[in-house]
């Protein structure tokens, strides 16, 4: 787990709604255009990607991600390419940046993002998370601090990331002291995990969960179908005992999906 920062090696992720500025910051990380990043849907990422640069004497690589709530794209493929960027930071990322603009609303959508992440990638991904306010040209003179004490909703989405949360303004390419800064907040967070990082096994188990939890509810919904037909039609024994059997064969049929990627990073 150490080798990671004997290597000076820091994996990140960056997730986020559609335009927020995800592309961008991953640019001003990686100080170039790696990722396009416009307005406008052909800039629209719809595959997750990795791209690695050296910063301040750091080997960085960073993940870019499709945008949550894109319309455009299945929840299957969105799944898919989720994955996949857990998968091209093997063996897991050190920090998840969860990407907001500053001069957005922070509605109640937004507020569930952190949620979402969490139901996505298990309970444990919050403690690996930043929240990276970007735009902050945008800002007008305010102070990010009094922003968030300010606004109820977005006090609660840096909560939920233990306070963790820092600001870009991708128009300064030239600013490295805002990504300096932004790797030391991580160097921090990964100290506060023990030197660890979010693994492919957390993301395997928050799979194995939430597809356990589909796979009872469907089981329940179908089992109580069969239970009630059967019910219906005649109420001997021996048609209850075979409900019973049906039900076990439909526990057996559930299979679970299996992703298949290779481990880009090694450590010898
Ligand atoms: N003024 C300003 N514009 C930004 C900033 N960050 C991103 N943008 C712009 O916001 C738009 C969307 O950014 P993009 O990186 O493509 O968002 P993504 O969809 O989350 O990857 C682009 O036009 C960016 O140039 C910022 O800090 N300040
Ligand atoms: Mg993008």
């Amino acid at each position: 787990m150490m080798e990671n920062i004997r290597l000076n090696l820091v994996l990140i992720v960056l997730l986020g709604k559609t335009g927020v500025g995800k592309s961008a910051s991953g640019n001003t990380i990686l100080r170039k255009k790696e990722f396009k990043s416009l307005n406008g849907t052909n800039s629209v990422t719809r595959k997750s990607s990795e791209k690695h640069a050296t910063v301040s004497g750091r080997n960085v690589s960073v993940i870019d991600t499709p945008g949550f709530f894109d319309t455009q794209m299945a929840p299957e493929q969105f799944m898919i390419e989720i994955a996949r960027s857990v998968y091209l930071s093997c063996p897991g990322p050190h920090a998840f940046l969860i990407v907001f603009p500053v001069n957005n609303r922070f509605t109640d959508q937004e507020v569930e993002i952190p949620q979402i992440i969490e139901m996505l990638f298990g309970e444990e991904v919050l403690k690996y998370s930043i929240i990276l306010f970007t735009h902050e040209d945008q800002l007008q003179k305010m102070s990010v601090e009094k922003l968030i004490n300010d606004n109820e909703n977005l006090k609660n989405i840096v909560d939920q990331c233990g306070g963790r949360y820092h600001v870009f303004n991708n128009r300064d390419e030239n600013n490295i002291e805002q990504v300096n800064d932004l790797l030391q907040k991580i160097d921090t967070m990964i100290k506060q995990n023990g030197g660890g990082y979010y693994s492919n096994e957390m993301f395997e188990d928050a799979l194995r969960f939430r597809q356990k939890m589909e796979i009872d509810k469907t089981r329940k919904e179908t089992e109580e179908n069969i239970r009630t037909k059967i019910q219906r039609e005649n109420n001997s024994d021996y048609q209850t005992r075979k409900a019973a059997i049906l039900c076990n064969y439909l526990r057996v049929k559930h299979s679970t999906i299996q992703f298949s990627f290779t481990c880009k990073h090694q450590f010898q």
